[in-house]
């Protein structure tokens, strides 16, 4: 047997205020002639599916034009929501299209069967661990024991696994955050404080298992246990990333081959470097891609996102190179705390490379005064 296995495509976001619609609907045709190419017997989708509950029309358009063509193509479409998906939302319609071999599964429920595929060696098991979180499994499943991630996705697999013959081949498809896996900046934390990692080995039983949140491709643990990453480079921590999607070849004895095929985007996403005359030097080429620029230089330039615009129309931002240098930047919480003035002066030394004079902090300090009088009248 052979399927697709890709997740995390975000549909619908907005990264520095550009809609990434286009880029996303670019990828996805190559995807398409993938399939084409290809003929897997089946596509499976690990969660985040759109980039937030509610989706932008455009990105709701585009899910529905991929669904459409694969069922028209014949190929089975298992999916199901990731913690940045409206669960319930995921699942409207998913008993209708069943019968176009769509399969979404948006809510974890107790009693969902496995999809059962077959090929010339018999049945093959795919089960879909719908994203939820630990406290309404814990009530929904009637299952005390479920308290964090961990002990959430073994009851899944638990329940799966009951279902499933002895011996034979299955699919698991989750989203969470398998320990040991790397992250980006683009994924969403699953849960805030507590810990929302989960072991390798609870998919240990699995001829492959199909993981999305993290957005970085890799495997945890074992081989077939895999992170397909994100259809796209989400943030800038994802500039030497290659995003693909996985195309496993499930053999008679549940043996696992995959390659990953990388897509190609409509634009590139990456950091450039240099000073502002450099960069709008011929010894740089004008360029389309999306573009952080780190300027090294200490002091600012005028309008200078605007100016780079004229050559590199897709900057989404620019940072001088000490503020880009984390070790050296404060860090939020530390920003919160600190002293208003001793701000400004940290600003100032980081744009104009030197230290305030007295007189200067003196001043600062007067208008800082002036304007916490008129706040308070
Ligand atoms: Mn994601």
């Amino acid at each position: 047997m052979r399927f697709i296995h890709t997740a995390d495509w975000h549909l619908g976001r907005i990264f520095y205020e550009q809609y990434m619609t286009a880029d996303q609907e670019y990828v996805l045709g190559q995807f398409l002639e993938l399939v084409d190419e290809w003929r897997p017997d089946a596509v499976i989708i690990a969660g985040d599916i759109y980039d937030r509950a509610i989706p932008p029309a455009e990105a709701v358009r585009l899910l529905d034009e991929v669904l459409g063509q694969l069922a028209a193509r014949r190929v089975s479409v298992i999916a199901i929501s990731g913690n940045h998906d409206s669960t319930e939302r995921i699942d409207f319609g998913s008993r209708l299209m069943r019968a176009g071999g769509v399969y979404m599964y948006g809510v974890a429920r107790p009693d969902t069967a496995p999809v059962v595929l077959h090929d010339e060696a018999g049945a093959v098991y795919i089960c879909p661990l719908a994203f939820a979180d630990p406290m309404t499994v814990r009530i929904g499943f009637d299952a005390p024991e479920v308290c964090d991630y961990a002990t959430l996705l073994a009851e899944q697999v638990r329940r799966f696994a009951a279902q499933i013959p002895a011996g034979a081949r299955s699919v698991a498809v989750a989203h969470g955050f398998v320990a040991g896996g790397s992250e980006s900046e683009s994924e969403r934390p699953l849960s805030v404080g507590g810990t929302s990692q989960v072991p390798w080995t609870t998919f240990a039983g699995f001829s492959y298992t199909a993981l999305g949140h993290l957005h970085r491709p890799q495997s945890v643990g074992a081989p077939t246990v895999r992170y397909s990453g994100s259809l796209l480079k989400y943030s800038f921590s994802e500039v030497t990333d290659e995003k693909g999607i996985e195309c496993v070849t499930l053999a008679a004895d549940g043996a696992v081959s995959r390659e990953t095929v990388h897509l190609r985007p409509r634009y590139d996403m990456r950091i450039v470097e240099g000073t502002f005359a450099e960069l709008m030097s011929d010894a740089v080429p004008v360029s389309e891609d999306y573009l952080l620029v780190r300027l090294h230089q200490p002091q600012g330039v005028v309008d200078g996102i605007g100016r780079l615009r004229k050559k590199f129309p897709r900057v989404l931002g620019i940072e001088p190179l000490e503020t880009a240098q984390l070790t050296t930047s404060p860090r939020p919480q530390d920003i919160r705390r600190a002293d208003k003035t001793e701000l400004f002066a940290r600003f100032v030394e980081e744009v104009g490379g030197a230290p305030m004079t007295e007189a200067e902090k003196a001043v600062m300090t007067r208008i800082w005064q002036e304007v916490l009088t008129e706040g308070e009248q």
